[in-house]
């Protein structure tokens, strides 16, 4: 479903500076030892390693005002919004490699932006075992990890919610939440407020992956640019312990391959973050190569049966 002459650029995002632990730094060298680019070749698609952009390192100090960080994760966001936007405006699909979630702030307002400028309607699907919707009075840790859809949705500090130019970068309604199984008490207030569409694993238990995904994709057309945020988290535990926030009760191995290969049928994806891997916390790259083992399911990688 997605066109062979189709250019992928991958951006490495080497910083854990929104995270309450260190190691998604090195995430994108994680995935680059996991074969990322010649993975994605194999499947006769264009990849281009843009390399690894550069910012603050991380310093490492408690919050100020609600915040960690927030002029560092700032400084960070800005860039990647740049490099994102370039490569949309280049009708390229960027894959923005992690790098620890506040990083979403930057690459899904460059997608708004992009989807702004060519008249496309936006569909985000965040996958996550988090809500990631906390505001600075909400937030236990001051980790703006745990920030980055209230700050798209245009609640938080004017230096982030304002790196799209324009405020809210996107509407609570189009984002679809799936997996979610760890939300904090104000946090879970403030997504029902917002009226933020969730399909947590509840909804997954009772309903199965396959109607959460048809009724989480239902509703785009030959228009909408469709941005994956993968928060390798999303996974169950058990699967992948190479992130910091590992939380029981996600998503199978299957249950997960047949989320990817439902996103992949739509052929509407344009563009993806993968997000919060740890290496530091890994054994022997295997969350790394499940990763990717599900970014090529993203990418039309089926069983036989199928092709
Ligand atoms: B991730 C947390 F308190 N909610 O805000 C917070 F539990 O990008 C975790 O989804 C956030 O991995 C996790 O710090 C952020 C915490
Ligand atoms: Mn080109
Ligand atoms: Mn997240
Ligand atoms: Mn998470």
């Amino acid at each position: 479903n997605i066109p062979l002459e189709l250019a992928i650029d991958l951006i490495g995002a080497p910083t854990d500076i929104g995270a309450g632990s260190r190691g998604a730094s090195m995430g994108p060298e994680a995935l680059r030892v996991a074969g990322i680019q010649a993975a994605l070749q194999g499947r006769g698609l264009n990849v281009s390693d843009l390399g690894n952009l550069a910012g603050p390192a991380n310093p490492w100090l408690p919050p100020v005002n609600g915040y960690r960080h927030l002029s560092e994760v700032t400084a960070w966001n800005r860039t990647v919004h740049e490099a994102m936007f370039q490569s949309l405006s280049s009708g390229h699909l960027p894959i923005l490699l992690g790098g620890d979630h506040c990083l979403g702030i930057g690459s899904i307002s460059a997608v708004a932006r992009h989807c702004r400028q060519s008249g496309k309607k936006l569909r985000v699907l965040w996958l996550d075992a988090h809500a990631d919707f906390n505001t600075n009075a909400l937030t236990p840790t001051g980790n703006v990890h745990g920030m980055p859809v209230a700050v798209l949705c245009g609640h938080g500090p004017a230096e982030l919610t304002g790196i799209g130019g324009v405020v809210p970068a996107m509407a609570p309604s189009a984002i679809r939440q799936i997996g979610i199984r760890s939300v904090d008490e104000g946090e879970k207030r403030f997504v029902r407020q917002a009226g933020l569409e969730v399909f947590d694993m509840r909804y997954i238990d009772e309903m199965g992956m396959r109607h959460t995904m048809q009724t989480a994709l239902a509703g785009m057309d030959d228009n909408t640019h469709l941005h994956v945020s993968f928060d390798v988290d999303f996974l169950d535990a058990s699967i992948a312990p190479g992130v910091a926030t590992a939380i029981k009760g996600g998503p199978t191995y299957r249950e997960a391959q047949l989320c990817m290969e439902m996103i992949a049928d739509t052929g509407r994806m344009g563009s993806l973050d993968v997000m919060e891997l740890n290496p530091a916390l890994d054994v022997r790259n295997g969350t790394a190569e499940l990763a990717l083992d599900l970014i090529e399911s993203l990418f039309g990688k089926s069983t036989l049966m199928r092709q």
